[in-house]
């Protein structure tokens, strides 16, 4: 089978990756040149464990190559990004734009997949009148629908081959095509639905979290008032056999958690009230967080912060919607002195001991796992007042305190 996936990026790209070492011959398209002329070196430009070497092995045997425009193929995947505007819409300007780029090519017995998230009704509405200017009846000539990918940054060869799939079709056909295309890598379970399900499926899943994460923030925000610490306290109650509570922390990002419930408000905001309390609970985090430095740094004058980490979350590259960098913006037009390390982020791989030299506060904001190793006792002796605000539960309070820090916790008074 040919497969022309378009847009290469954190789903895009994998996906494609899994089609040619299943197999097929893929075409990846996307109109960013760095990307298309990495891709046909064997390269990546993005760090996900494991890509580069499947990448390279894939790019070697010829079955994947990158392109800027579509060719005709048996199935088309769409994988582009689906932001959202300053008011919180979803942007489908890129959905729009891949399937007008593809109507040239379309020919009977084809198959369309959108995977990128999207609200509900986008294949239905959106797609259907541009794909059926191609003159071939949607659902009999050409197969359409929506398959949700699910993969976790960080784990998403994995996830692409263990986890289970739905396959949402504009009819039942549909869906079976869908459904045969992946199961060439697929092992999890690959369920059939309409969709319209298929994606509100996956909002519904993302915003599960969310609502869960907003549960823990405020239990938080509850905590810090009344002197209770809200790590132990969530630890203890999920013993029970039927509650677990997620971790707080300085505000969700991601392109994924963050965004998707939107696209639920959007289509029902009257409706979709705990949904959309849960995203203004998150978004006040960094902003939360930000008051309670300045409580810390309130008798320093002219203090010096120092942030560990800047991306949405540990060990990932991604910067997309990053609560850390709010923060950091914040500090700053607070007026105090901010610096800040990431050792995956492009442009904060400084060192870190430099950076705290003189300091008066450590932020500790993604709990990225090589931060276990970092010298607390030499970072403390380097600093002018050694506090550390940790906004993840990552160190111990007994290790820092021993070292010098005087020791703040989100999520403790
Ligand atoms: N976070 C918390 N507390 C938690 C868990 C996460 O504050 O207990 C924060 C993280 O720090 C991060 C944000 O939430 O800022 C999102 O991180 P994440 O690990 O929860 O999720 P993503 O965005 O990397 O991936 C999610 C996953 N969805 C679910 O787990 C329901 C993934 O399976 C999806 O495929 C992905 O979104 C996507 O592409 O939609």
């Amino acid at each position: 089978m040919k497969i022309c996936v378009i847009g290469l990026g954190y789903i895009g790209l994998p996906t494609a990756s899994m089609f040619a070492k299943s197999g097929h011959e893929v075409v990846g398209v996307d109109k960013n040149e760095k990307i298309v002329d990495a891709l046909n070196l064997g390269k990546i430009i993005i760090e996900e464990d494991c890509l580069d070497g499947l990448v390279k092995e894939v790019v070697a045997t010829g079955r994947l190559r990158g392109s800027l425009v579509p060719e005709a193929a048996d199935a088309f995947i769409i994988a582009v990004p689906t932001p959202i505007t300053e008011e919180k819409k979803a942007d489908m300007r890129y959905v729009v734009s891949a399937a007008e780029d593809i109507v040239p090519y379309l020919r009977k017995g084809n198959t369309v997949i959108l995977e990128s998230t999207s609200p509900a009704g986008t294949v239905d509405e959106l797609l259907m009148p541009i794909l059926a200017k191609s003159g071939l009846a949607v659902g009999s000539e050409l197969y359409l629908g929506h398959s949700p990918e699910r993969v976790i940054p960080g784990k998403i060869l994995y996830e692409l081959v263990h986890n289970s799939r739905i396959a949402g079709g504009v009819n039942r056909k549909s869906a079976e095509k869908i459904a045969d295309i992946y199961r060439c890598f697929v092992e999890g379970e690959i369920y059939l639905a309409d969709a319209r399900t298929a994606e509100l499926c996956k909002l519904a899943e993302n915003t599960f979290r969310d609502i869960n994460i907003a549960y823990a923030n405020e239990l938080a925000k509850i905590c810090e008032k009344s002197g209770i610490n809200v790590w132990d306290l969530i630890s203890l109650c999920n013993k029970h056999p039927r509650v677990n509570i997620h971790q707080p922390g300085p505000g969700v990002g991601g392109h994924c958690i963050a965004v998707d419930p939107w696209f639920i408000v959007e289509s029902d905001p009257g409706t979709a009230r705990l949904i959309n309390q849960a995203r203004l609970i998150n978004d006040s985090m960094p902003e939360y967080v930000a008051e309670k430095i300045a409580r810390i740094v309130a008798d320093i004058c002219s203090p010096k912060i120092t942030v560990l980490g800047v991306t949405y979350k540990p060990d990932v590259d991604d910067t997309r919607e990053s609560p850390i960098l709010e923060l950091i913006a914040r500090l700053k037009a607070q007026g105090y002195s901010v610096t800040a390390h990431d050792p995956f982020a492009t442009g904060f791989e400084g060192d870190i001991y430099e950076s705290a030299k003189g300091g008066d506060l450590l932020v500790l904001g993604v709990n990225h796992k090589q931060y276990i190793s970092l010298d607390l006792l030499r970072l403390a002796r380097l600093m002018r007042q050694p506090r550390l605000l940790d906004t993840r539960n990552f160190f111990e309070r007994e290790t820092a305190e021993k070292a010098g820090f005087t020791y703040f916790l989100l999520g403790q008074r």
